[in-house]
């Protein structure tokens, strides 16, 4: 079939099977146990969640579906011939499992092109807020605006049964993200452009639409949009934006809701405003330094920044423990189509200088760099300069992960979230007694 949810809708009930033997059959066992120090410092390391749509080895990375992203990047359908994949492929690997053909791909392309109207009141919302309002504050609001036609929202008003709560569920996470490059472009267009806002094209993908409703055309910005929009959409379910999403998910909040949740932690500068911080501190070496900067020089600059009590943004990870393969499919792109850009090559000096530092702090458990260190570079060589915006485009593509794993969990019945929470009290008590 060329039909995502049906698709879908024919992998349920296997799975639901698996998992009720998983739990009858080994129930019981452990997982892993928690220390005080993870109660403390986080849950770092506690294997505590389901989570179907990707999963992160702490020295390989991600994979998506038990595929890594340069296995991606050679199997799901493309725009163009040796190009990048389109983000619509992934989406059907993520909710269905399987690598698309190129016809599945499509269908997702148009039936999310038939979805993408964004309704007047969302523009409306928009151009209400104050003109410094951050692009992420933006988005959370214009996604919140949209929730009054949830499907899910009503159907569970009027009653739906808990085994059907997958289907509207699925409903708007298809709306949503269909609506999501409209909004985003318009975001952009309002903040930087003066509102002169871009029609969609009906001939280009979901991607390449979002930057082409920016305001871009250039054929390497469409493909770094593809890219960029593949990479950043799933990374299991335990950071900031995905558990948070889960988590008021969990409450049966629906599709907007949740995923404007994980939208508000997204933009944390320890999350996905990482981005943006990148290009800020680099934009402060290019200030104090020049572009012909030596590794001396780097060394310093790196040094003062941690010396003044912050991080350097773009490096280190609480999982990975090797660099980031978001990060190095970026920096081949950028090898392949901007190999003399400077920024570039500052980036590429970062990879020699940066490591060794963190190093040498003796407390960074991950010295070397994640996705967020290399995405401005490609965003600012194709001339989207306006890094208060980069999270946003994160945000987009993280819907791709969030809400695929919204639909399964309602599709596998998982029940709402409530870890256990203790007083200083109440574990000084707890380890008096052990
Ligand atoms: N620069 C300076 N110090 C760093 C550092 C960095 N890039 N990464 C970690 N550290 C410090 C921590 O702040 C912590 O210091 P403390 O003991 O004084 O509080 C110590 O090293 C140990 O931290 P950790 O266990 O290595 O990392 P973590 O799991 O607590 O945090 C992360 C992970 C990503 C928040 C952290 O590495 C960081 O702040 N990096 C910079 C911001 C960034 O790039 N975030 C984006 C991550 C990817 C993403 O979500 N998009």
């Amino acid at each position: 079939t060329t039909d995502l949810k049906a698709s879908l809708a024919e992998k349920i009930p296997a799975e639901q099977e698996r998992l009720k033997k998983l739990k009858k059959e080994h129930g019981s066992k452990e997982l892993g146990s928690c220390t005080v120090e993870a109660a403390i410092g986080g849950m770092r390391g506690i294997p505590a969640m389901l989570w179907e749509t990707s999963l992160l080895d702490a020295e390989e990375g991600i994979r998506f579906r038990g595929h890594s992203i340069p296995e991606l990047q050679e199997k799901l359908p493309k725009a163009k011939e040796g190009g990048e994949p389109i983000p619509e492929g992934l989406l059907w690997l993520l909710m269905t499992g399987e690598v698309p053909s190129s016809e599945q791909a499509a269908s997702v392309t148009e039936m999310l092109r038939q979805r993408s109207k964004v309704p007047d009141h969302v523009y409306r919302v928009l151009a209400a807020q104050h003109p410094n309002t951050h692009p992420m504050t933006q988005l959370a609001t214009a996604v919140l605006s949209l929730q009054v036609d949830s499907k899910f929202a009503a159907a569970y008003r009027s009653g739906m049964h808990k085994s059907k709560y997958w289907d509207p569920v699925f409903e708007d996470s298809m709306d949503l993200i269909a609506k999501l490059p409209t909004i985003a472009a318009a975001i952009y267009r309002n903040t930087y452009k003066g509102g002169d806002l871009v029609e969609a094209s009906s001939s280009l993908d979901w991607g390449a639409n979002l930057a082409h409703m920016m305001g871009f055309t250039d054929d390497g910005c469409l493909e770094m949009m593809r890219l960029y929009q593949t990479i950043h959409a799933d990374h299991e379910g335990g950071n900031v934006s995905a558990h948070a999403t889960h988590l008021v998910g969990s409450a049966l909040s629906d599709p907007y809701l949740s995923y404007a949740a994980g939208m508000t932690g997204l933009a944390g500068p320890l999350h996905g405003l990482a981005n943006q911080e990148v290009l800020r501190w680099l934009t402060d070496v290019r200030q104090q330094v020049g572009d012909d900067v030596t590794k001396e020089q780097m060394r310093e600059f790196v040094w003062a920044t941690l010396k003044s009590g912050k991080v350097v943004p773009g490096f280190g990870h609480a999982v990975l423990r090797k660099t980031d393969p978001r990060y190095t499919c970026q920096a081949v792109f950028a090898r392949r189509h901007m190999p003399d850009y400077p920024l570039y090559r500052l980036t590429a000096m970062l990879y020699d200088v940066v490591p060794d530092i963190l190093k040498e702090t003796g407390k960074v458990k991950n010295p070397y760099p994640n996705v967020d260190a290399h995405s401005g570079v490609l965003l600012q060589y194709y001339g989207i300069t306006e890094e208060s915006f980069y999270t946003v485009l994160f945000g987009v593509s993280r819907a791709l992960g969030v809400l695929s794993q919204g639909v399964w969990s309602r599709a596998l019945g998982l029940p709402i979230e409530r870890p256990k929470s203790l007083t200083m009290a109440a574990i000084e008590q707890r380890v008096a007694q052990a």
